[in-house]
């Protein structure tokens, strides 16, 4: 049976994890109604990756005996400066899960919470990528600088951009 204050962290988290998805939804439709709908491709995929984030976290509290505690999910932002803007967002938003994410690990290495500890090692690592992929995008999209050309190509490399649930690649 999971502690109390560890079934509180991991409904938050699943909170977190639901208005990520709710944030890059936002995202995808920014880029929409700008006519770049691989970009908007692209954070309609990671809506569903952060989906899957909120699920897996939701079947392992329920596995564990504890209780799913669903909060209100806050409004995404509506309005954005520049694409520029959307990404630099982007990291910083993946920047702060990760922190959370780190704290959670911190609550369970404390709790000597065996099974938390290594359930987690694996939202560790998807932090990697999804910082790193901010990252890349965001550095990317500053190179662009409003170039039309550079635009439609990252615009044609992003359309391809499929959701392939971990672990069953
Ligand atoms: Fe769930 O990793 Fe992004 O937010």
């Amino acid at each position: 049976m999971i502690s109390k204050k560890l079934q509180d962290a991991i409904n938050l988290q699943i909170n977190k994890e639901l208005h990520s998805e709710y944030i890059y939804l936002s995202m995808a439709a920014y880029f929409y109604s700008n006519d770049l709908d691989g970009i908007a491709n692209f954070f309609s995929v990671q809506t569903q990756e952060e989906h899957f984030h909120a699920m897996k976290l939701f079947n392992y509290l329920l596995e564990r005996g504890g209780k799913i505690e669903l909060k209100t999910i806050e409004g995404p932002p509506i309005d954005f400066k520049s694409h520029v803007d959307v990404f630099e967002q982007t990291l910083a938003h993946e920047q702060y899960i990760t922190k959370s994410i780190n704290e959670l690990m911190d609550m369970a290495i404390k709790e000597n919470d065996h099974s938390l500890v290594s359930f987690l090692k694996w939202y560790v690592d998807e932090q990697v990528e999804e910082e790193a992929t901010a990252s890349r995008l965001l550095a990317r999209i500053k190179i662009i600088n409003g170039n039309g050309q550079g635009l439609l190509m990252m615009d044609a490399e992003l359309s391809q951009r499929t959701f392939t649930p971990p672990g069953s690649e």
